[in-house]
């Protein structure tokens, strides 16, 4: 027959990043063809990044996994034997089932990575097992703005870009977020933000690189690396000296704005100048801007994230906010109204998803990291790993790594492939094989968005979007379905009370009234947005109010006032380390064409950036010899790696910005060239931040030499 009399478009949702864009696919015979922008969706408009068109290529790659493999030969020696689906089950639940048994549940730990659709379901899982030990990228990405949020007023508050108050936002600030160059990020639509931006009266940026909406900001602030905290403060200050707060709103519904201002006294713009960089009339300025125009958003992103004070700057940013009078407005920083009757998933949304209830209160003790860090609610990864290499406080057995590839994207990979080597049994759920994946005894293979159905809502609170499966490669399943199915081998039904997956999905939109397929009709539900519902509620905290102060805070330890802390290292922290390594470097800004470690085997993507990049300053280039397109090592105290140079000069003299999570899947397994670029093996034993345990992975020191090529020496 021809193709052509056989075409058909599905419309669904793409989670090639997390989720925000519904998409059409288009399908010849049973073969997927492209993927477009959908046009008529509420939350992308039609936009689409290059990872989403991708998303055939990812489909069909050849290298995919399709089948479970257990591993035969000796570790990194990429020998495997295709096994059935029963045959993995029975192989996990024996371990499993044996572990408890024989030492106790919290012998096995479980990862995960970014946000995914199915984040959610492996702490539900870990808690149900029994175990206290799980990990992943939580601390330095997205938790500490949640918890900070959480713990001041509410959940994350969401810049109101769509506009369903009849106001959009007057002002804009960005601080430390890229999503327009990136595609998405929190639920935040790049190509909705740029919209907005055009809408917007002023335009602020809080970045140390020029990206995209500099171009038309109104003020552009070039911090230096890791000093966000010193500039929230220096701003709160002058907002509050020259009173331009929002009285009503400070009066009635916050408590603790007396305290603030005797604490940010010495907080001038002055003081913070001499810490950002940014000049104190560019402050003034740029408070004044921010606290006069009306209504304004800060759409905040991982710049602040890892830092040595991620979880006091987020509460900084969100006094900035509240005293501004832009909580819960319409133009301003919302709180989402979720859809009605379903059943939110993420566990932001609804805390109960992730399954606390089922570990029992006594083993929260036994955690591998003795939980050092009051605001963060994973073990600590370098704990984890440590815990490991030195059997301290004891050895895990077993370890379940779902959807992440901590080698390239945690800091001290050297120390995890220590670990990694150490452990008895891994299993490795993912859609390649990885440099991680080369190190599990049993891998199983993903689905990826197109072959499988979904309820989409991953950071959006607001709307879930309906996904399709229309294709299905080889054996795989859908995370979900593999952790429902050992669970309820392992007699954990409670937890998950569903016989599979698609019946989780009723069960999401049960009181919905709607099954799945008539969900997919819809193709979206959303929820009625409603404002000020603080005037309503007051806000979730102890005492109602949004908690400028925090009395909760400083009994556990943590500061009840938002502070600034200098990171380590910094030239100003350790003056000495700087004289041999005179460069900050700050890594992972996200590529455009990639996503953290995933997309260097579809090839579309890969050309589009086709090695590892150093963004630097021309003229500092110059001035150690190395020209654009040159192969460079940069090294810290800990380590080197290799990059090409790009010449960039929106940025400062002596800060350079390298790429995250580099490894060459056209090399030879089992290492596929991982230890050659990946900026993560920059950082070793380092320090963390006190609240969160988050590693300083935007600002560090660096020196930067030529090399002689991708694979000489200099
Ligand atoms: N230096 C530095 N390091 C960073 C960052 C930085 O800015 N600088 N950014 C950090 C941030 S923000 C994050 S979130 C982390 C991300 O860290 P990770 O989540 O570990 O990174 P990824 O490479 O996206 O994901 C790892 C694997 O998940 C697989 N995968 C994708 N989708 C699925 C799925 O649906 N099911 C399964 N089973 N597998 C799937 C992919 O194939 C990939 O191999 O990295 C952090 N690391
Ligand atoms: N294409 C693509 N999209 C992605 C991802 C991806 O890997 N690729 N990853 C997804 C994930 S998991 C996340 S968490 C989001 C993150 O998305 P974003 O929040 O946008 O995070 P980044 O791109 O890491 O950094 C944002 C900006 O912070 C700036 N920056 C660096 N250091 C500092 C600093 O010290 N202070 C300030 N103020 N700014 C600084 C960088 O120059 C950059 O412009 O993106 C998501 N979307
Ligand atoms: S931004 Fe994310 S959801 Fe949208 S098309 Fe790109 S990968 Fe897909
Ligand atoms: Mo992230």
């Amino acid at each position: 027959m021809n193709p052509a009399n056989n075409k058909k478009v599905v419309r669904s949702a793409c989670v090639n990043c997390h989720g925000v864009c519904q998409v059409l696919v288009h399908l010849e015979g049973d073969r997927v063809v492209k993927v477009t922008g959908d046009k008529d969706s509420l939350t992308s408009r039609g936009y689409l990044c290059p990872k989403g068109a991708a998303a055939p290529e990812l489909l069909y790659h050849p290298d995919r996994l399709q089948y479970p493999l257990r591993r035969t030969g000796k570790r990194g020696e990429n020998k495997w034997s295709r096994i059935s689906w029963a045959e993995a089950y029975e192989e996990i639940i024996d371990k499993l089932d044996h572990i408890r048994k024989e030492h106790g549940t919290e012998y096995f730990g479980m990862m995960q990575g970014t946000g995914r659709p199915y984040t959610g379901f492996v702490s539900r899982f870990i808690n149900a097992y029994g175990s206290p030990n799980m990990t992943g990228v939580g601390h330095v990405c997205y938790a500490p703005r949640v918890l900070a949020s959480f713990r001041t007023f509410g959940p994350l508050p969401i810049c109101d870009i769509y506009g369903s108050g009849g106001e959009y936002p007057a002002c804009i600030m960005i601080w430390g977020c890229n999503v327009t160059h990136s595609g998405a990020s929190d639920g935040m639509c790049g190509g909705m933000l740029q919209r907005a931006l055009k809408k917007a009266k002023k335009v602020i940026v809080v970045d140390p690189r020029r990206i995209g909406p500099v171009k038309t900001a109104d003020h552009w602030l070039q911090i230096r690396p890791g000093t966000d905290g010193a500039l929230a403060l220096a701003m709160i200050h002058v907002i509050v000296t020259e009173d331009l707060i929002d009285h009503a709103f400070v009066d009635h519904y916050t408590l603790g704005y007396r305290e603030l201002v005797d604490h940010v006294k010495d907080f001038s713009p002055e003081w913070a100048e001499s810490i950002t960089r940014i000049s104190a009339q560019s402050i003034r300025e740029t408070a004044r801007t921010y606290a006069t125009t009306s209504p304004a958003c800060i759409q905040w992103g991982n710049g602040i994230d890892m830092s040595m004070c991620n979880f006091q700057t987020a509460r900084s940013l969100l006094i900035l906010r509240a005293i501004t009078g832009n909580i819960d407005r319409p133009g301003g920083d919302v709180n989402w109204v979720h859809p009605k009757g379903v059943r939110m998933k993420t566990p932001f949304a609804n805390p109960e998803f992730a399954g606390n209830r089922f570990l029992p209160r006594e083993k929260h003790a036994l955690a591998v990291d003795g939980r050092k860090y009051p605001m963060l609610p994973i073990v600590h990864p370098p704990a984890f790993w440590r815990s490991i290499v030195t059997g301290e406080p004891y050895r895990m057995r077993a370890f379940w790594i779902m959807g992440s590839n901590p080698l390239l994207t945690m800091s001290n990979g050297l120390e995890i492939e220590k670990a990694l080597k150490k452990l008895e049994y891994i299993i490795v759920s993912d859609f390649f094989l990885t440099p991680t994946a080369q190190f599990a005894d049993l891998v199983l293979p993903a689905a990826m968005w197109l072959e499988t159905n979904d309820v989409v809502n991953i950071h959006k609170q607001w709307c879930v979007l309906a996904q399709k499966k229309v294709a299905q490669i080889g054996e795989t399943k859908d995370t979900r379905e593999t952790m429902i199915q050992v669970a309820r081998r392992l007699g954990l039904e409670e937890a998950f009370p569903w016989e599979n997956y698609q019946e989780f999905l009723g069960w999401m939109l049960e009181e919905t009234g709607l099954d799945f397929d008539s969900f997919c009709e819809k193709g979206i539900l959303t929820g009625n947005m409603e404002y000020y519902k603080y005037k309503k509620n007051g806000f979730a905290t102890g005492s109602g109010k949004f908690e400028i102060y925090s009395e909760r805070l400083r009994a556990k330890g943590v500061s009840p006032l938002p502070v600034f802390r200098e990171p380590i290292p910094s030239p100003v922290s350790t003056p000495e380390v700087a004289k041999e390594y005179p460069l900050i470097i700050t890594t992972g800004t996200k590529i455009r064409y990639l996503f953290h470690s995933e997309g260097r085997q579809i090839e579309s993507l890969r050309k589009r950036n086709p090695d590892p990049l150093v963004e630097i300053h021309p003229e500092t280039a110059q001035s150690l010899g190395v020209t654009d397109g040159d192969w460079v090592w940069i090294e810290t105290k800990e380590a080197r790696v290799r990059m090409r140079a790009k010449y960039f000069d929106g940025i400062a003299r002596d800060v350079v910005s390298a790429q995250h999570a580099w490894w060459f899947p056209e090399e030879d397994p089992p290492e596929y060239g991982w230890k050659r670029s990946s900026a993560n093996l920059l950082f070793s034993e380092m320090e963390y931040d006190p609240d969160s345990g988050s590693e300083s992975l935007k600002c560090a020191l660096c020196k930067i030499y030529p090399a002689k090529n991708e694979s000489g020496e200099p």
